[in-house]
Protein backbone atom coordinates (compact mmCIF):
# COMPACT_ATOMS: atom_id res chain seq x y z
CA UNK A 1 0.00 0.00 0.00
CA UNK A 2 0.96 3.47 -0.04
CA UNK A 3 2.97 5.45 2.31
CA UNK A 4 1.24 8.13 4.41
CA UNK A 5 3.32 11.26 4.02
CA UNK A 6 2.95 14.94 4.45
CA UNK A 7 4.76 16.75 1.54
CA UNK A 8 6.20 19.81 1.85
CA UNK A 9 7.48 21.84 -1.41
CA UNK A 10 10.38 24.54 -1.07
CA UNK A 11 11.46 22.76 1.53
CA UNK A 12 14.82 24.20 1.34
CA UNK A 13 13.23 27.68 1.41
CA UNK A 14 13.43 30.20 4.57
CA UNK A 15 10.05 28.77 5.80
CA UNK A 16 10.43 25.30 4.91
CA UNK A 17 13.32 25.00 7.49
CA UNK A 18 11.23 26.35 9.76
CA UNK A 19 7.83 24.48 8.81
CA UNK A 20 10.18 21.16 9.57
CA UNK A 21 11.56 22.13 12.46
CA UNK A 22 8.38 22.62 13.98
CA UNK A 23 6.57 19.38 12.70
CA UNK A 24 9.52 17.46 13.95
CA UNK A 25 9.71 19.01 16.97
CA UNK A 26 5.77 17.65 17.60
CA UNK A 27 6.58 14.58 16.88
CA UNK A 28 5.86 14.35 12.84
CA UNK A 29 8.57 12.91 10.93
CA UNK A 30 6.68 11.15 7.44
CA UNK A 31 7.59 14.40 5.96
CA UNK A 32 8.63 14.25 2.20
CA UNK A 33 10.81 17.22 1.66
CA UNK A 34 10.49 18.16 -2.12
CA UNK A 35 13.05 20.66 -3.61
CA UNK A 36 15.02 21.98 -6.41
CA UNK A 37 18.13 21.60 -4.66
CA UNK A 38 19.89 19.28 -2.33
CA UNK A 39 17.78 19.57 1.58
CA UNK A 40 19.93 21.83 4.45
CA UNK A 41 22.16 19.24 6.19
CA UNK A 42 20.36 20.91 9.82
CA UNK A 43 16.56 19.69 8.36
CA UNK A 44 17.98 16.60 6.16
CA UNK A 45 17.46 14.61 9.60
CA UNK A 46 14.04 15.69 10.57
CA UNK A 47 12.40 14.23 7.48
CA UNK A 48 11.41 11.12 5.45
CA UNK A 49 12.89 11.58 2.46
CA UNK A 50 14.06 14.41 0.36
CA UNK A 51 13.05 14.65 -2.94
CA UNK A 52 15.05 16.53 -5.48
CA UNK A 53 12.43 17.81 -8.08
CA UNK A 54 10.81 20.85 -9.74
CA UNK A 55 6.79 21.40 -9.43
CA UNK A 56 6.36 21.56 -12.40
CA UNK A 57 7.21 17.99 -13.29
CA UNK A 58 3.99 16.38 -13.69
CA UNK A 59 5.62 12.88 -14.16
CA UNK A 60 7.31 13.21 -10.77
CA UNK A 61 3.44 14.26 -9.51
CA UNK A 62 2.27 11.06 -10.97
CA UNK A 63 5.39 8.88 -9.30
CA UNK A 64 4.31 10.88 -5.97
CA UNK A 65 0.70 9.87 -6.00
CA UNK A 66 1.51 6.15 -7.24
CA UNK A 67 3.66 6.27 -3.89
CA UNK A 68 2.64 7.68 -1.24
CA UNK A 69 -0.91 7.98 0.64
CA UNK A 70 -0.51 11.99 1.27
CA UNK A 71 -2.76 13.44 4.21
CA UNK A 72 -1.15 17.35 3.81
CA UNK A 73 0.90 19.30 1.70
CA UNK A 74 2.55 22.68 2.54
CA UNK A 75 3.39 24.20 -0.94
CA UNK A 76 5.63 26.76 -0.21
CA UNK A 77 7.68 26.55 -3.30
CA UNK A 78 7.56 30.26 -4.77
CA UNK A 79 9.48 32.97 -6.60
CA UNK A 80 9.12 36.34 -4.13
CA UNK A 81 8.21 39.61 -5.49
CA UNK A 82 10.97 41.09 -6.64
CA UNK A 83 12.63 37.96 -8.02
CA UNK A 84 9.29 37.48 -9.91
CA UNK A 85 9.78 41.12 -11.80
CA UNK A 86 12.61 40.22 -13.52
CA UNK A 87 11.51 36.69 -14.25
CA UNK A 88 7.65 37.18 -14.54
CA UNK A 89 7.40 34.10 -16.90
CA UNK A 90 8.91 31.71 -14.75
CA UNK A 91 7.23 33.14 -11.56
CA UNK A 92 4.22 32.93 -13.21
CA UNK A 93 5.12 28.83 -14.49
CA UNK A 94 6.21 27.99 -10.83
CA UNK A 95 3.85 30.24 -8.43
CA UNK A 96 0.53 29.42 -10.49
CA UNK A 97 1.47 26.37 -12.99
CA UNK A 98 3.48 24.77 -9.88
CA UNK A 99 0.61 25.34 -7.77
CA UNK A 100 -2.03 23.91 -10.14
CA UNK A 101 0.15 20.68 -9.92
CA UNK A 102 0.08 20.50 -6.82
CA UNK A 103 -3.63 20.92 -6.34
CA UNK A 104 -4.11 18.63 -9.21
CA UNK A 105 -2.20 15.89 -6.74
CA UNK A 106 -4.19 16.63 -3.74
CA UNK A 107 -7.77 16.27 -5.65
CA UNK A 108 -6.49 12.89 -7.22
CA UNK A 109 -5.52 11.87 -3.63
CA UNK A 110 -8.44 13.15 -1.94
CA UNK A 111 -10.14 11.29 -4.68
CA UNK A 112 -8.49 8.21 -4.08
CA UNK A 113 -8.66 8.30 -0.38
CA UNK A 114 -12.16 9.17 -0.04
CA UNK A 115 -11.83 12.26 2.58
CA UNK A 116 -10.33 15.82 1.87
CA UNK A 117 -6.82 16.49 1.87
CA UNK A 118 -5.29 19.68 3.93
CA UNK A 119 -3.38 21.90 1.94
CA UNK A 120 -1.65 24.94 3.21
CA UNK A 121 -0.99 28.02 0.46
CA UNK A 122 1.40 30.82 1.69
CA UNK A 123 -0.05 33.43 0.02
CA UNK A 124 1.09 37.06 0.78
CA UNK A 125 0.25 40.82 1.51
CA UNK A 126 1.61 41.58 -2.25
CA UNK A 127 -2.14 40.73 -3.39
CA UNK A 128 -3.24 43.87 -2.31
CA UNK A 129 -2.30 47.18 -4.68
CA UNK A 130 -2.96 50.43 -2.68
CA UNK A 131 -3.09 53.10 -5.06
CA UNK A 132 -1.21 55.90 -3.55
CA UNK A 133 0.03 56.73 -0.17
CA UNK A 134 -2.89 58.70 0.73
CA UNK A 135 -4.64 56.16 -0.04
CA UNK A 136 -2.25 53.63 1.95
CA UNK A 137 -2.16 55.87 4.97
CA UNK A 138 -6.15 56.50 5.26
CA UNK A 139 -7.08 52.57 4.60
CA UNK A 140 -4.33 52.00 7.57
CA UNK A 141 -4.89 48.08 8.43
CA UNK A 142 -7.17 46.29 5.80
CA UNK A 143 -9.67 43.34 5.81
CA UNK A 144 -9.30 40.42 3.49
CA UNK A 145 -11.44 41.93 1.08
CA UNK A 146 -10.31 45.44 0.69
CA UNK A 147 -7.63 46.59 -2.13
CA UNK A 148 -6.77 43.19 -3.92
CA UNK A 149 -5.82 44.67 -6.97
CA UNK A 150 -2.15 43.32 -7.51
CA UNK A 151 0.28 45.39 -8.97
CA UNK A 152 3.18 42.61 -9.29
CA UNK A 153 3.58 39.39 -11.10
CA UNK A 154 3.64 37.71 -7.32
CA UNK A 155 0.97 39.32 -5.98
CA UNK A 156 -1.32 38.32 -9.18
CA UNK A 157 0.24 34.51 -9.24
CA UNK A 158 -0.97 34.53 -5.51
CA UNK A 159 -4.45 35.88 -5.86
CA UNK A 160 -4.96 33.45 -8.51
CA UNK A 161 -3.75 30.90 -6.75
CA UNK A 162 -6.10 31.82 -4.01
CA UNK A 163 -8.90 31.31 -6.00
CA UNK A 164 -7.65 28.02 -7.66
CA UNK A 165 -7.69 26.56 -4.14
CA UNK A 166 -10.96 27.80 -3.32
CA UNK A 167 -12.01 25.78 -6.72
CA UNK A 168 -10.61 23.25 -6.27
CA UNK A 169 -12.54 22.69 -3.02
CA UNK A 170 -15.87 24.33 -4.15
CA UNK A 171 -16.37 23.53 -7.76
CA UNK A 172 -13.98 21.04 -9.18
CA UNK A 173 -14.59 19.70 -12.31
CA UNK A 174 -18.25 20.45 -11.78
CA UNK A 175 -19.62 19.51 -14.73
CA UNK A 176 -18.16 15.85 -14.27
CA UNK A 177 -20.62 13.06 -13.58
CA UNK A 178 -19.01 12.11 -9.94
CA UNK A 179 -19.29 15.35 -7.31
CA UNK A 180 -15.41 16.04 -7.41
CA UNK A 181 -15.93 18.78 -4.81
CA UNK A 182 -14.47 18.72 -1.35
CA UNK A 183 -11.80 16.39 -2.03
CA UNK A 184 -9.28 19.54 -1.12
CA UNK A 185 -8.85 21.33 2.07
CA UNK A 186 -7.36 24.60 0.41
CA UNK A 187 -6.15 26.93 3.98
CA UNK A 188 -4.44 30.04 3.01
CA UNK A 189 -2.34 32.68 4.74
CA UNK A 190 -1.27 36.69 3.89
CA UNK A 191 2.23 36.67 5.42
CA UNK A 192 3.12 40.44 5.57
CA UNK A 193 7.29 40.64 5.67
CA UNK A 194 9.04 37.75 7.72
CA UNK A 195 12.18 38.06 9.89
CA UNK A 196 13.76 35.70 10.40
CA UNK A 197 17.00 34.88 13.10
CA UNK A 198 18.38 32.18 10.99
CA UNK A 199 17.83 32.94 7.19
CA UNK A 200 18.07 35.92 5.32
CA UNK A 201 15.17 35.98 2.81
CA UNK A 202 16.56 36.22 -1.30
CA UNK A 203 13.97 37.56 -3.70
CA UNK A 204 11.62 39.52 -1.52
CA UNK A 205 11.17 43.04 -1.73
CA UNK A 206 10.18 43.42 2.09
CA UNK A 207 13.36 42.14 2.23
CA UNK A 208 15.17 45.66 3.68
CA UNK A 209 13.73 44.45 6.78
CA UNK A 210 15.80 41.53 7.77
CA UNK A 211 18.60 42.25 5.12
CA UNK A 212 19.19 45.65 7.77
CA UNK A 213 19.25 43.33 10.78
CA UNK A 214 21.73 40.39 9.78
CA UNK A 215 24.19 43.01 8.11
CA UNK A 216 24.24 45.06 10.87
CA UNK A 217 25.48 41.74 13.33
CA UNK A 218 27.54 41.00 10.60
CA UNK A 219 29.60 44.58 10.74
CA UNK A 220 28.23 45.01 7.34
CA UNK A 221 27.40 48.29 5.85
CA UNK A 222 23.97 48.44 4.71
CA UNK A 223 22.17 51.03 2.35
CA UNK A 224 18.17 50.37 2.88
CA UNK A 225 16.44 50.88 -0.55
CA UNK A 226 13.20 52.20 1.12
CA UNK A 227 12.42 55.71 2.48
CA UNK A 228 12.44 56.06 5.88
CA UNK A 229 8.37 56.41 6.74
CA UNK A 230 7.81 53.27 4.12
CA UNK A 231 5.40 50.83 6.84
CA UNK A 232 4.32 47.71 6.33
CA UNK A 233 3.30 44.46 8.46
CA UNK A 234 5.86 42.51 9.54
CA UNK A 235 5.94 39.23 12.04
CA UNK A 236 9.15 37.03 12.84
CA UNK A 237 9.36 33.57 11.82
CA UNK A 238 8.31 31.93 14.51
CA UNK A 239 5.04 33.40 14.66
CA UNK A 240 4.31 32.95 11.04
CA UNK A 241 5.09 29.07 11.78
CA UNK A 242 2.88 28.69 14.54
CA UNK A 243 0.13 30.73 12.24
CA UNK A 244 0.54 27.73 10.06
CA UNK A 245 0.43 25.16 12.41
CA UNK A 246 -2.76 26.77 13.92
CA UNK A 247 -4.39 27.29 11.05
CA UNK A 248 -3.88 23.95 10.03
CA UNK A 249 -4.77 22.34 13.36
CA UNK A 250 -8.06 24.31 13.47
CA UNK A 251 -11.61 22.52 12.63
CA UNK A 252 -12.83 22.88 9.72
CA UNK A 253 -16.49 24.31 11.35
CA UNK A 254 -14.52 26.82 12.84
CA UNK A 255 -12.90 28.61 9.63
CA UNK A 256 -15.12 31.15 7.74
CA UNK A 257 -13.19 32.08 5.51
CA UNK A 258 -10.21 29.97 3.19
CA UNK A 259 -7.91 33.30 3.15
CA UNK A 260 -6.31 34.94 5.99
CA UNK A 261 -4.53 38.00 7.19
CA UNK A 262 -1.79 37.81 9.79
CA UNK A 263 0.44 40.38 11.40
CA UNK A 264 2.12 41.33 14.44
CA UNK A 265 3.95 44.51 14.39
CA UNK A 266 3.98 47.43 11.61
CA UNK A 267 7.12 49.36 12.10
CA UNK A 268 8.65 52.19 9.66
CA UNK A 269 12.06 51.53 7.85
CA UNK A 270 12.97 54.47 10.39
CA UNK A 271 12.20 52.55 13.26
CA UNK A 272 13.65 49.01 12.04
CA UNK A 273 16.69 51.27 11.88
CA UNK A 274 16.51 52.64 15.46
CA UNK A 275 15.48 49.47 16.47
CA UNK A 276 18.77 47.62 14.85
CA UNK A 277 20.90 50.55 16.08
CA UNK A 278 20.01 50.44 19.99
CA UNK A 279 21.47 46.68 19.74
CA UNK A 280 24.21 47.42 17.71
CA UNK A 281 25.35 50.92 17.89
CA UNK A 282 28.15 50.83 15.44
CA UNK A 283 26.38 49.36 13.00
CA UNK A 284 25.88 51.44 9.31
CA UNK A 285 22.73 52.05 8.22
CA UNK A 286 22.35 54.48 4.74
CA UNK A 287 19.56 55.04 2.69
CA UNK A 288 19.95 54.11 -1.14
CA UNK A 289 16.61 54.27 -2.39
CA UNK A 290 15.33 51.81 -5.45
CA UNK A 291 12.58 53.85 -6.75
CA UNK A 292 11.28 50.51 -8.43
CA UNK A 293 10.91 48.51 -5.34
CA UNK A 294 9.62 51.39 -3.30
CA UNK A 295 6.91 51.96 -5.85
CA UNK A 296 6.19 47.57 -4.82
CA UNK A 297 6.26 48.45 -0.96
CA UNK A 298 4.26 51.55 -1.39
CA UNK A 299 1.36 49.77 -2.95
CA UNK A 300 1.43 47.30 -0.31
CA UNK A 301 -0.55 48.32 3.26
CA UNK A 302 0.43 49.69 5.88
CA UNK A 303 -0.69 47.46 8.40
CA UNK A 304 -3.45 44.32 7.99
CA UNK A 305 -6.41 43.72 9.80
CA UNK A 306 -5.56 39.89 11.01
CA UNK A 307 -9.28 39.95 13.37
CA UNK A 308 -11.15 36.89 11.41
CA UNK A 309 -7.45 34.53 12.38
CA UNK A 310 -8.12 35.48 15.82
CA UNK A 311 -11.49 34.90 15.94
CA UNK A 312 -11.67 31.81 13.74
CA UNK A 313 -8.35 30.34 14.53
CA UNK A 314 -7.32 31.94 17.78
CA UNK A 315 -4.76 33.67 16.11
CA UNK A 316 -2.31 35.19 18.65
CA UNK A 317 1.20 36.74 17.69
CA UNK A 318 4.10 35.36 20.47
CA UNK A 319 6.52 38.53 19.83
CA UNK A 320 5.67 41.99 19.27
CA UNK A 321 8.13 45.07 17.95
CA UNK A 322 10.10 45.05 20.84
CA UNK A 323 10.01 41.00 22.11
CA UNK A 324 10.99 40.14 18.54
CA UNK A 325 13.94 42.07 19.06
CA UNK A 326 14.69 41.14 23.04
CA UNK A 327 13.22 37.61 23.02
CA UNK A 328 14.50 35.97 19.47
CA UNK A 329 15.75 38.01 16.43
CA UNK A 330 18.95 39.34 18.95
CA UNK A 331 19.25 36.30 21.27
CA UNK A 332 19.48 34.07 17.86
CA UNK A 333 21.38 36.25 15.55
CA UNK A 334 24.15 37.39 17.49
CA UNK A 335 24.53 33.76 18.51
CA UNK A 336 24.53 32.45 15.19
CA UNK A 337 27.11 35.13 13.84
CA UNK A 338 29.64 34.67 17.55
CA UNK A 339 28.83 38.60 18.50
C1 LIG B 1 8.27 39.52 -0.59
O1 LIG B 1 8.89 40.48 -0.12
O2 LIG B 1 8.11 39.32 -1.78
C2 LIG B 1 7.65 38.53 0.37
C3 LIG B 1 6.25 38.91 0.64
C4 LIG B 1 5.91 40.20 1.24
O3 LIG B 1 5.37 38.11 0.36
N1 LIG B 1 8.41 38.52 1.62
Amino acid sequence: MRKPIILITGANGEMGHGLISALNKSGISNIIAMDLQTLDATISDKVMEPIIGNVLDKTLMEQINGEYEISAIYHLAALLSTRAEFSPQSAHDVNVDGTLNLLTLAAEQGRSQGKAIKFFFPSSIAVYGLPNLETKKSAAAILENQFCTPETMYGCNKIYSELLGSYFEKNYQRLAAQDLSGFVDFRSIRFPGIISAMTIPTGGTSDFAPEMLHAAAKGEKYDCFVRDDTQIPFMTMPDAISAISDLMRAPKKNLTQSVYNVRAFAPTAAELREKTLSFFPNAKIGTEISEKRQAIVDSWPQDCDDSAAKTDWNWQPKHDFETAFEEYLIPNITAIYNV
